[in-house]
């Protein structure tokens, strides 16, 4: 079973390939951050939790996050034949990076690769702006962008460490066409 994390500041390409990644790979695609947001839209427990937190570009509590991504996994597992899962935007803390080796531990699967996208702060910025002209995303605006950029330095940066010392942390050039950074990807 191919297992991919996919990583990398917000604005960096992480879900636009994994979506490129699902197309050519079939893997179960799972983004923490489009869960967060169906649970918001949907007025559950958790999104009143998260919508705050979203708003203001921190992270959502690792209990919480870990739980649901648990259950994710499992379910997914249940429903059929699944071919590997791709990890967008989760782990973003150490604490969640444990809990998932220890989630697939149980069911015998494991994380293969780490891709890091690595982009510059200036074209961050100028991506995220430019989406936030038509996403809707609430977190799309300058002063949550930086919050967003300040977290994923403190809190998310530490995960590639946490890979790297298990040799499965691989950086991608995230500028270029979205084909030349998958082109990287796919080597
Ligand atoms: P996410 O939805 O993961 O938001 P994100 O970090 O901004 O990533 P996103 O996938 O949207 O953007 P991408 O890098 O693909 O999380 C949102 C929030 O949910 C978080 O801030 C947090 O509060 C919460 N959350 C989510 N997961 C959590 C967790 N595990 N723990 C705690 N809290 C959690 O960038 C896309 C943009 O770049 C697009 O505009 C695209 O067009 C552009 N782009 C991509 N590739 C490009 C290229 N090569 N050239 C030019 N532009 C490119």
């Amino acid at each position: 079973m191919l297992n991919i994390v996919i990583s990398g500041a917000p604005g960096s390409g992480k879900g636009t390939q994994s979506a490129i990644i699902v197309e050519q790979y079939g893997l179960s695609h799972i983004s923490t951050g489009d869960m967060l947001r169906e649970e918001i839209k949907a007025g559950t427990e958790n999104g009143k939790k998260a919508e705050a937190l979203i708003n203001d570009g921190k992270l959502v509590p690792d209990e919480m996050i870990i739980a649901m991504l648990h259950d994710r996994v499992q379910n997914d597992l249940n429903n059929g034949s699944v071919k590997g899962f791709i990890f967008d935007g989760f782990p973003r803390t150490v604490t969640q990076a444990e809990a998932l080796d220890s989630i697939l531990k149980q069911k015998n699967i494991r994380v293969g690769v780490m891709l890091n996208i690595d982009v510059e702060q200036n074209e961050l910025v100028k991506r995220l702006l430019n989406r936030g002209k038509t996403s809707g995303r609430s977190d799309d605006n300058l002063i949550t962008i930086q919050e967003r950029i300040n977290v994923y330095e403190q809190k998310t940066m530490p995960v590639i460490q946490f890979y790297d010392k298990q040799g499965k942390h691989v950086r991608i050039k995230g500028t270029g066409t979205l084909d030349e950074v998958f082109a990287q990807i796919e080597e």
